[in-house]
């Protein structure tokens, strides 16, 4: 049986620092239908999708910066968008800031979850990969507080049973690093869906918006290549509280081939049938991890430099 999944990159513009969940919910929900009226089972949001991107920005109220947090998923707002998505048959990839009270506290994280065809939560990855720093630089033009606001993920990188094959998730800077993918890979993953938020301008180098962009695709489209799997990579983009954010979502194949694109820096859907199947080929050859890797001297050779 063919394992075509048609999938749908859901860019986001830029979210306004006072924009209420309901209207962000709102575009959510019109992308969705966008989406299951062309025919997509599955739609993948950005990092972060129900806010404006805060760590950003410093915020000094600790109710103004609770705010930004899920306490449950779903809840409030975003129980239409579960419906909605249910009622269509899609499932999605969703980022939030997430709050979680445990025995000993709470505790946060950048988070992204799996949500089935039938509005059912499958599985959840918190970000691991967590850049910026833990504390104000007042030279900056815009900050990036991941490090103050969040926690490091513990839940590992998981791949999950869903949409007829296997899905991992990650997050934002999780696509810079190789091991993000091939730990996935390891686990035979089939497509690897991750949304980002990131600025066009780099405050701490001197990088022109172009060079950015092409380490965006560089390393998904490594990523994808080298692990023989789908990935998704899906944007908030635009001008959010004077910060340039990058577009380009895309999807790209296990070849490493950008097969659907986004044209704007606006909500925008792109489309494309992921066939599962297309994965086994490099499974099969250059990417047949179990038997042409060497992870028996991998250790060895950095010991000896
Ligand atoms: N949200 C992110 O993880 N952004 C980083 C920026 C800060 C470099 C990124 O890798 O895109």
């Amino acid at each position: 049986m063919p394992r075509v999944v048609r999938v749908g990159a859901a860019q986001l513009g830029p979210i306004a620092r006072n924009e209420p969940r309901e209207a962000v919910v709102e575009r959510l929900c019109t992308l969705l239908h966008a989406a299951a009226d062309d025919g997509c089972e599955f739609v993948v949001y950005p990092e972060a999708a129900l806010t404006a991107f805060f760590p950003h920005w410093y915020i000094e109220d600790p109710r103004e910066l609770d705010a930004y947090f899920e306490k449950a998923m779903p809840s409030g707002p975003v129980n239409r968008l579960f419906r909605e998505a249910a009622e269509r048959r899609v499932g999605f990839y969703l980022g939030y800031a997430e709050a979680a009270e445990t025995a000993n506290g709470r505790h946060h994280f950048n988070s992204a979850i799996l949500v089935g065809r039938d509005g059912s939560i499958i599985g959840k990855y918190r970000k691991v990969h967590l850049p910026g720093v833990d504390h104000v630089r007042p030279e900056l033009p815009f900050q990036n507080l991941e490090r103050l606001y969040f926690e490091v993920g513990d839940l590992g990188f998981p791949v999950f049973d869903a949409f007829g094959g296997r899905i991992g998730m990650a997050i934002c800077n999780d696509r810079r690093w190789p091991e993000v993918y091939r730990l996935m890979g390891l686990q035979g993953v089939e497509l690897i869906a991750l949304g980002y938020n990131t600025p066009l301008f780099n405050p701490d180098a001197d990088q022109s918006p172009e060079l950015r962009i092409f380490h965006n695709e560089l390393c998904m489209q490594a990523g994808a290549y080298q692990n023989a799997t789908w990935v998704v990579g899906v944007a908030k983009a635009g001008v959010e509280e004077g910060v340039h954010m990058m577009a380009g979502s895309c999807i790209i194949k296990p070849t490493g081939e950008i097969v659907a694109q986004c044209k704007t820096s606006g909500d925008e859907l792109a489309i494309a049938d992921c066939d599962l199947d297309a994965c086994n080929e490099g499974k099969r050859s250059e990417f047949d991890l179990a038997s042409n890797r060497r992870p028996e001297l991998y250790g060895a050779l950095v010991e000896t430099g």
